[in-house]
């Protein structure tokens, strides 16, 4: 039996050990799903609606508990981390409103008509990352539920605590037995073997990018149905006429948030030359003023990373010399802290530049104008997020639509709305999650001719 050690990021000290799941122990998970899957997609549209809210409302009944064990078991902020768990609960219940809507379409066709239905697609295997455990198990789960779909998740083995709380609260707010499973092991066991299972129909993998390709070969052997949410080096993109005292002062939320641990980090600050020395100005005392310190706090912003090895390649990207334009403040002593740091200039081969870091480091480059914006933020082969900072909205809506990137937003450094699509371009992903069509991606369509003729 393998057993895991969670460590307090923070603290460097033990929080907890966890039994890992076998080969076994995830095949016998998914017998149970498939066995569970029948009677799931059987209850009443109304009664899984209802499941749905009363899991929800365990989760909102368990909020200050699952915050507490991502601040022990992540290193979140606790802001941040009661926001989290507030927003599993919120996703749940905006799914909960979706069996009763899981609607077809009656097509008249010479000698009858075609009605179609939205059958569940089966099984779902829902792989979590370690960065963001509770909205990221969310965003999968809540819409497979829904769709009438029985899920197993398997959580980062870094991070696994809040997701088996989630598991526990499901069963405790009455989902029957089989249906939301959460299997804490590791990615070459538990993950790979919900990629290879036939009974597992679904994949639903957010990571990075390197894996997602591996899941995707193994997605193929069954055809199997596939979303991959993958990295990103996204562009917070900064015209001469914006208002740049906002963009100045959010820029570093844009990219430090989570400790820079986020797929949507907008890591390239591109800047019109024209303003380019006004924005450093202004960018140096909002870096200075990100609060990083004990997650416990409720006035901390910004905690450790998440592990000693992730620190170690986040610091590979700012070696002795790197071009340290502005450092902020960590704490000293144990945890796994890392300062916001910008680099400028930077050059355009340089790994700072072109790599996700996935840590609070973000470079500075200037731009002429804007095709040249445009031309450097499309120099990556991410496409995830990304910002634009202007007053004329025609270039807003211009540079929108160019930026090769699945969620932008403007004038503002938050794109992520569970209401509302997300997902990638290019190597950050296929397929889209969140908004109103989520669960549709968890069906087929099925399309029946009825005959009319006498
Ligand atoms: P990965 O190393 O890719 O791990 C993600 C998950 O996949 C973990 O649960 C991991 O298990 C599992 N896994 C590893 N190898 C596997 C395999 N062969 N088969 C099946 N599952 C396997 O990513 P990470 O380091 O946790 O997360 C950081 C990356 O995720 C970044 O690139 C980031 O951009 C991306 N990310 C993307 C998004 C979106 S929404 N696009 C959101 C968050 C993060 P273990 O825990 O055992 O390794």
């Amino acid at each position: 039996m393998s057993v895991f050690t969670v460590l307090n990021p923070a603290t460097e000290e033990p929080v907890t050990t966890v039994t890992q799941a076998s080969l076994e122990d995830t095949d016998a998970a998914i017998a149970r799903a498939a066995a569970a899957q029948g009677a799931w997609r059987a209850v009443a549209p109304g009664d899984r609606a209802r499941l749905l809210r009363s899991f929800a409302a365990a989760v909102d009944a368990a909020s200050e508990e699952l915050a507490g064990l991502e601040v022990a078991g992540s290193g979140h902020p606790v802001g941040q981390s009661r926001w989290e768990a507030g927003h599993v609960r919120d996703v749940l219940l905006y799914y909960a409103a979706a069996p009763e809507r899981l609607t077809g379409k009656q097509i008249p066709v010479p000698g009858g008509l075609n009605v179609t239905f939205h059958e569940p697609v089966g099984v779902v295997g829902l792989i979590v990352p370690w960065n963001f455990p509770m909205p990221i198990l969310s965003w999968g789960m809540a819409p497979a539920l829904a769709a009438g779909c029985a899920v197993v998740a398997k959580p980062a083995e870094a991070t696994p605590l809040t997701a088996m709380r989630i598991g526990e609260l499901a069963l405790e707010a009455g989902l029957p037995e089989g249906v939301f499973q959460v299997l804490a092991g590791k990615g070459s066991v538990v993950g790979q073997r919900l990629v290879d299972h036939p009974l597992v129909r679904k994949i639903v993998f957010t990571g990075s990018t390197e894996v997602g390709q591996q899941i995707m070969a193994g997605c193929a052997r069954h055809i199997k149905r596939l979303t991959l949410e993958l990295g990103g080096k996204s562009a917070n993109i900064i015209f001469a006429d914006a208002d740049l005292e906002r963009a100045a002062a959010t820029a570093p939320y844009a990219v430090f948030d989570n400790a820079g641990q986020d797929c949507c980090a907008r890591s390239r600050i591109l800047v019109q030359r024209s303003v380019l020395d006004r924005f450093m100005e202004l960018l140096e005392p909002a870096v200075q003023g990100v609060a990083v310190g004990d997650p416990a706090s409720a006035a901390t912003e910004m905690g450790p990373l998440i592990s000693a090895a992730h620190r170690a390649h986040v610091a590979a990207y700012v070696p002795s010399g790197a071009p340290v334009a502005i450092r902020g403040h960590a704490p000293d002593g144990p945890g796994f802290w890392f300062p916001p740091t910008v680099l400028a200039p930077v050059r355009p081969d340089d790994p700072a530049y072109t790599e996700e870091v996935f840590g609070p480091v973000v470079t500075v480059t200037p731009f002429s104008d804007e095709a040249e914006a445009v031309a450097i933020a499309n120099d990556t082969p991410y496409g995830l997020s990304g910002s634009i900072w202007t007053r004329d909205v025609g270039r807003a809506i211009r540079v929108s639509r160019a930026v090769e990137s699945g969620n932008l937003s403007v004038n503002s450094h938050s794109s992520v709305r569970y209401w509302t699509p997300f997902g990638g371009f290019k190597q950050s992903g296929l397929g889209r999650e969140l908004g109103p069509d989520a669960p549709d991606a968890f069906t087929e369509t099925k399309n029946v001719f009825i005959s009319t003729e006498e």
